[in-house]
């Protein structure tokens, strides 16, 4: 890549162009606050453990993209699936919850319950679609949790619904495949290893505080689960699909950590 001269005196003049290092450590900045890195890779240590040339995005960026893809397989060898989350006392809940997607709330359009249908595809033996009333002959469960978005904020919440593992159970999916996918009404996407489907706080939740979920927040039916990050929760969801290679986000396609374990 062609290192840009500063063009104006008022830059300082050396043998870094003083404007490429400033756009390296946003890009670095940016994807550790994305939580890509996890822990600190500062620009220096990034330039010596890859030797890559830091005036060139394209050879960062892959630097990062490696190292995000080794914290996928530490995060998931650390991972232990029988650990349950913190929970929390009902008097510390959030009401209403805090609203978050990749566009506004005024911008979001309410599902119509009459004709709502959830797709389930892929490695499952029973692919008829579900109805929301299908979800209250099921087993219940709910989880005073904590939600943290990678934005930096986070609140307590109160989910209840069908565990995932008792839908995926129910469908007669491959409980042996490596993912389950989702596909959001919204266009939204995201998808998450088997262990942490299977863990006791995944939950395919329709009610929060013991209410119907509301519009903006994933009605009829959205993923909580207590051991994923915030853009691992995926709302107002109309497919859900088992899978051994579908592994799709909307944010994790954009550079999230794919993982995303809290
Ligand atoms: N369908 C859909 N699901 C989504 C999102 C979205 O934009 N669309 N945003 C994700 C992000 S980044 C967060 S933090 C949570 C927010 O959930 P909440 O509104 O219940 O707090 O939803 C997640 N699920
Ligand atoms: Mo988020």
């Amino acid at each position: 890549m062609v290192r840009r001269r500063p063009t104006s005196l008022f830059h300082p003049i050396g043998s870094v162009d003083q404007r490429v290092l400033k756009r390296q450590s946003q890009l670095v900045t940016q994807l550790n606050r994305r939580g890509v890195l996890r822990g600190a890779v500062s620009l220096g240590a990034l330039t010596m453990l890859t030797g890559c040339d830091i005036s060139d995005d394209e050879q960062v960026r892959g630097a990062l993209e490696a190292v995000s893809a080794l914290n996928n397989r530490v995060q998931a060898a650390l991972f232990d699936p029988n650990k349950l989350a913190p929970t929390y006392a009902v008097d510390q809940v959030l009401k209403p919850p805090r609203y978050n997607a990749y566009y506004p709330v005024d911008k979001v359009r309410p599902i119509d319950l009459t004709t709502w249908q959830l797709a389930v595809t892929g490695l499952v033996q029973d692919q008829r679609p579900w109805r929301p009333a299908d979800f209250a002959t099921m087993p219940q469960r709910e989880d005073i949790i904590r939600h943290v978005c990678v934005e930096g904020w986070d609140y307590i919440g109160q989910w209840s619904g069908v565990p995932l593992r008792a839908f995926l159970e129910k469908v007669g999916a491959d409980l042996t495949a490596r993912y389950v996918g989702f596909k959001c009404f919204d266009g939204y996407t995201s998808s998450i290893d088997m262990a942490a489907a299977l863990h006791p706080q995944t939950l395919l939740a329709t009610h929060y505080a013991g209410e119907p979920l509301g519009d903006p927040f994933g009605a009829p039916v959205r993923l909580r689960t207590a051991i994923k990050l915030g853009y691992k929760n995926p709302k107002w969801i109309t497919e859900i699909l088992v899978s051994n290679t579908w592994r799709n986000g909307y944010w994790e396609d954009r550079g999230y950590n794919w993982f995303g374990g809290i």
